[in-house]
């Protein structure tokens, strides 16, 4: 008998895992019984927009989290496929940093190529996660159906993501806050709060480009309050940084330095949590957002258990490429390529991994730091090799441009590490591009 293995979610690191065992494959081995569970009706992940927010319509959590208009927040030369470039699949290099369809776009494009939509069971939630004697009891619903069944697998990879159930602290005076609180998560089009004063708090990702989306399609004003540090950036006119939110009284935000300001909205940029609800207490992921995540050898194998497996887990500067070589990784694991250690090897490599991310300084350590992961893991598979350093140096161009512009950086453009290959630069700034669709966007 084939051993059985079930993936949690077909979003991109779901599909890198499918893509990785067809690979196999088309080389001629026999590869296991693959069933992957997605929730959603499509695949692509966060990639696959929703207008929805709260509940879908089985009542399920709505997973995605992007909003109409997003670009990639970095260069897409930092994460290209390295078996499947930009330019393989539109016919011509593009510019650096995509809007969400084109993404979309490229992400389907290699999994449609690899032929691999029949391994999905689409609009199927998986519910619970148990291991007894040996083997995982996967118990999940068909939504449509609205019916429950459990089946047997060998192993389980949960690629169900890290980005969907939002953090979101309380400040006093929310509850009578004469305005919407609304979390990242549930923000969906800039356009709502044109000509509005906006509370943004938080300081990463989320407040830099949602605060810019917002500014970009006529908001009023734009605060954002911090916790720990200011962004920093050079700002245009109608920005200001802050110390953190204390309270909210009527319309009128109050911050820790004894000013004060009034704002129509507040939005929480505060980040995600892992959450597992479907994992068994003793297989479930318990970690921050950080690049080495607790409790798993390599990143990906759950040390307690290592025929479960996690994938992209991790704060992320690299993703695509990232989770493909995780996949390759875990597949050849799996297909006993790879020879696992012993649990103290696994834990001895955990806590590897966190002192040497806490023994960083600063961004560009923790880029070379992901980089460096990413090469190890490909160094022990057959993905093919790419010039990772070349990303890197990617990301740290990225990061000058951000310094340099904040409202421009998209502007720019870079050398594709996969085939060496220019991107041409976007026929129209960003800050002047508000049509952000596919065809629209191939226009160069
Ligand atoms: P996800 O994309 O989250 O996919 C997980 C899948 O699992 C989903 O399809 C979900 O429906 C499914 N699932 C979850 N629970 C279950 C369940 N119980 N049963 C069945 N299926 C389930 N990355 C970039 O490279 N560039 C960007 O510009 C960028 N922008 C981002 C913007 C936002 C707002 C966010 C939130 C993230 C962004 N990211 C970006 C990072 C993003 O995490 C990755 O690009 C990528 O989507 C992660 O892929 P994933 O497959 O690990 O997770
Ligand atoms: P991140 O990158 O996890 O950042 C969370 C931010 O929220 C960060 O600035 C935190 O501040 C802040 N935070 C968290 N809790 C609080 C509280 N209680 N009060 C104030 N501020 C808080 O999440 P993002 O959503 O920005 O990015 C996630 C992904 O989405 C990312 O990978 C992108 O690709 C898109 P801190 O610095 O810890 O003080």
């Amino acid at each position: 008998m084939p051993k059985r293995i079930a993936i949690i979610g077909a979003g991109p690191s779901g599909l890198a895992q499918l893509r990785a065992f067809q690979s196999a494959k088309q080389n001629g081995e026999d590869i296991p019984e693959i069933v992957c569970f997605e929730k959603q009706s499509d695949w692509g992940g966060l990639w696959n927009y929703t207008w929805r927010t709260g509940v879908d319509q089985y009542g399920e959590p709505v997973h995605g989290s992007m909003y109409r208009y997003l670009w990639s927040n970095g260069p897409k030369e930092g994460l290209e496929f390295a078996d499947y470039s930009f330019e393989e699949h539109f016919g011509k290099q593009i510019a650096s940093y995509p809007p969400r369809a084109v993404l979309f776009d490229y992400i389907q494009g290699r999994v449609e190529k690899a032929g691999v939509r029949d391994w999905i069971r689409f609009e199927t939630a998986v519910r619970r996660v148990e291991f007894e004697d040996g083997k995982f009891s996967v118990t999940v619903k068909d939504l449509p159906a609205d019916n429950e069944y459990t089946e047997v697998f060998d192993h389980v990879i949960c690629a169900s993501g890290h980005f969907s159930t939002p953090n979101v602290p309380e400040f006093p005076g929310f509850e009578s806050f004469k305005g919407r609180v609304l979390h990242a998560h549930d923000f969906r089009d800039a356009l709502e709060f044109k000509d509005q004063d906006i509370l943004i708090v938080g300081t990463s990702y989320s407040a830099e480009d949602i605060g810019s989306q917002c500014w970009k399609y006529g908001a009023k004003s734009i605060t954002v309050s911090h916790r720990t540090a200011a962004m920093g950036y050079d700002w245009p006119d109608s920005w200001s940084e802050v110390p953190l939110l204390t309270h909210v009284d009527g319309k009128t935000a109050h911050f820790k330095d004894g000013t004060s300001r009034d704002v129509d909205a507040v939005i929480l940029c505060t980040g995600y949590q892992h959450h597992f609800p479907f994992m068994a207490e003793e297989l479930r992921l318990k970690t921050a957002n950080r690049l080495a995540t607790a409790d798993l050898y390599k990143g990906v194998a759950w040390v307690h258990n290592p025929a479960l497996f996690y994938l992209g887990m991790q704060d992320q500067w690299f993703t695509f490429n990232m989770f493909d070589a995780q996949a390759w990784w875990v597949r050849d694991a799996i297909m006993s390529k790879i020879a696992m250690p012993s649990k103290d090897e696994m834990d001895a490599d955990v806590a590897d991994r966190v002192a040497r991310e806490d023994a960083g300084e600063d961004d560009y350590d923790a880029i070379w730091y992901q980089g460096d992961y990413i090469k190890e893991l490909i160094a022990e598979t057959d993905y093919p090799s790419f010039d990772v350093e070349g990303a890197c140096q990617a990301f740290k161009a990225w990061k000058g441009h951000k310094k340099k512009g904040i409202m421009t950086f998209r502007d720019n453009c870079y050398a594709s590490v996969m085939t060496g290959s220019m991107a041409p630069i976007h026929h129209t700034p960003w800050v002047d591009a508000l049509d952000d669709s596919l065809e629209v966007y191939l226009q160069n």
